[in-house]
């Protein structure tokens, strides 16, 4: 995970986009931003398209020509009233909507199969000046592939399944219900809106999750997901629940996460890891210094407080987490973004994807391992076949390269392939190098944090913030 620096290259800088002012480093309540993205499209082509299937407003207005079922309590018009309305409005295409729990596949909703973009961002002119990071062949390359239009209308596709599911998790999950309950409603929720449930052999290396679903409570910060056979979670209403989940198609992985409370003690908390986060987008760019973005980061998080129970916590960004670049089949590429002051001086470069994270705690701030594990991942030499001495070992090696390759997956994924059997085969593989185990992450006990997270792409002309919806 080392960053590589990239010497005597001249920095250029962006400017802050004047259209995203309301993501300033002053923060905002939650809630507050509906007013920035409320079309929940997001650019022209999202809002032109009239199958557009994320739009709660839209929602409401189109209801009485909707025949697929609905998340929200239905209007009923007075009676008598009923006859004029309709005269009165014109006759809009009817409209799929997705059901509750999500349900209807993506394409359903989207006969054009064009999915909406995410939010644009303009970079700054670039001075005349400035030299490029890499040699310009190689960025032309990189860069040509993001231009793609089936690579990025599959990107949108997987950015839109997060929305719609998270939209979901929002309204839905409440306390009372187990973390088992709760990931897998999100897994299916995205395997349902993919159209492939990825039960046969090699099915979930075309569409499915992008790693495990990660449902961290309070001073747990990241890695945590219900595993088969362990004593199940209940949500509790005080708790502070970071939801991270990914969606990928053909490898590529739409990262993205927030963070629900249901007391409204821990708001400033969440506000100062959104506002962090978003300050670290609107910091990203091409030939953007990596300490700069972590600069910018630090001090928009670090200018909030939190009072829980009668005590003022500073909120703090964890020290040893980081926002990291995507890479095909890869959640974690070679590039690391920290939340704290540092000198890195790698650039982001054109073309790439990068996943912008932060995490704010009310604890120490540097996370230890916790109990238990979270996920497996291929190691980067891990050979293309293996013959070891455990045959369950052999098999279940097999079964990871035809389902995952090098996504990192979960006890649950697993099972669900109908996998029997297999935990001496996958300790085997882990205590020999070939499988890496993620563990849970954690702050200090009773500690509160957060995360914020979305995946952006740096294109061309202009930053895309793919998963940007109305929400976050
Ligand atoms: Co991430």
């Amino acid at each position: 995970m080392g960053s590589k620096t990239l010497e005597n290259e001249e920095r250029r800088e962006y400017d802050i986009p004047s259209n995203s002012e309301s993501n300033s480093a002053g923060g905002e309540p939650r809630g507050h931003h509906l007013s920035r993205d409320g079309d929940g499209c997001m650019g022209s082509k999202g809002a032109a398209d009239s199958d557009s299937g994320d739009d709660d407003d839209d929602d409401a207005i189109t209801d009485a020509t909707t025949s697929i079922s609905l998340t929200g309590p239905a209007i009923i018009a007075e009676p008598g009233k009923k006859k004029n309305k309709k005269r009165k409005r014109p006759k809009k295409k009817t409209r799929a909507k997705q059901s509750s729990p999500p349900r209807i596949p993506l394409d359903d909703l989207f006969r054009s199969k064009e999915y909406p973009p995410g939010e644009f961002l303009g970079y700054a002119a670039l001075p005349e000046t400035t030299a490029r990071a890499k040699a310009p062949e190689l960025r032309l390359d990189r860069s040509r592939a993001l231009e793609d239009s089936t690579f990025l209308n599959n990107y949108r596709k997987g950015a839109e399944i997060h929305r719609q599911v998270r939209k979901w998790v929002r309204t839905s999950v409440k306390p009372g219900q187990t973390l088992t309950e709760i990931a897998i409603g999100i897994e299916d929720g995205v395997r349902a809106l993919l159209g492939n449930a990825g039960l046969e052999t090699g099915r979930s290396l075309q569409s499915g999750m992008g790693f495990p679903t990660g449902l961290a409570l309070n001073n747990c910060v990241a890695h945590y997901t219900p595993n088969p056979g362990q004593k199940d979670i209940v949500l509790q209403h005080q708790d502070v629940m970071k939801v991270d989940f990914g969606v990928h198609i053909n490898g590529w992985i739409v990262d993205s996460a927030f963070t629900m409370s249901f007391d409204p003690t821990y708001d400033n908390l969440l506000a100062a890891v959104k506002d962090a986060t978003n300050t670290g987008i609107k910091q990203a760019g091409i030939d953007v210094r990596i300490s700069d973005v972590s600069a910018a980061i630090q001090e928009a998080m670090e200018s909030y407080e939190v009072e829980i129970r009668g005590k003022v916590y500073p909120v703090k960004p964890v020290r040893n987490l980081c926002g990291h670049d995507i890479k095909h089949y890869r959640i974690h590429g070679e590039k690391t973004i920290p939340f704290i002051k540092n000198t890195i001086q790698t650039k982001m470069e054109e073309g790439e994807i990068f996943a912008i994270e932060t995490f704010g705690t009310t604890g120490r701030g540097y996370i230890r391992d916790g109990q238990g594990i979270y996920g497996y991942g291929l190691s980067h030499d891990a050979p293309d076949r293996v013959s070891l001495p455990l045959n369950s070992a052999n098999r279940l090696y097999n079964t990871i390269k035809e389902n995952f390759s090098s996504l990192v997956f979960c006890r649950r994924y697993l099972e669900r392939l109908g996998c029997e059997r297999y935990l001496a085969g996958l300790n085997y593989l882990v205590s020999n190098g070939i499988l890496e185990d993620h563990l849970p992450l954690m702050d200090v006990p009773g500690s509160y944090s957060a995360q914020f997270e979305h995946t952006i792409l740096l294109r061309e002309s202009q930053k895309e913030v793919l998963s940007r919806g109305d929400d976050y």
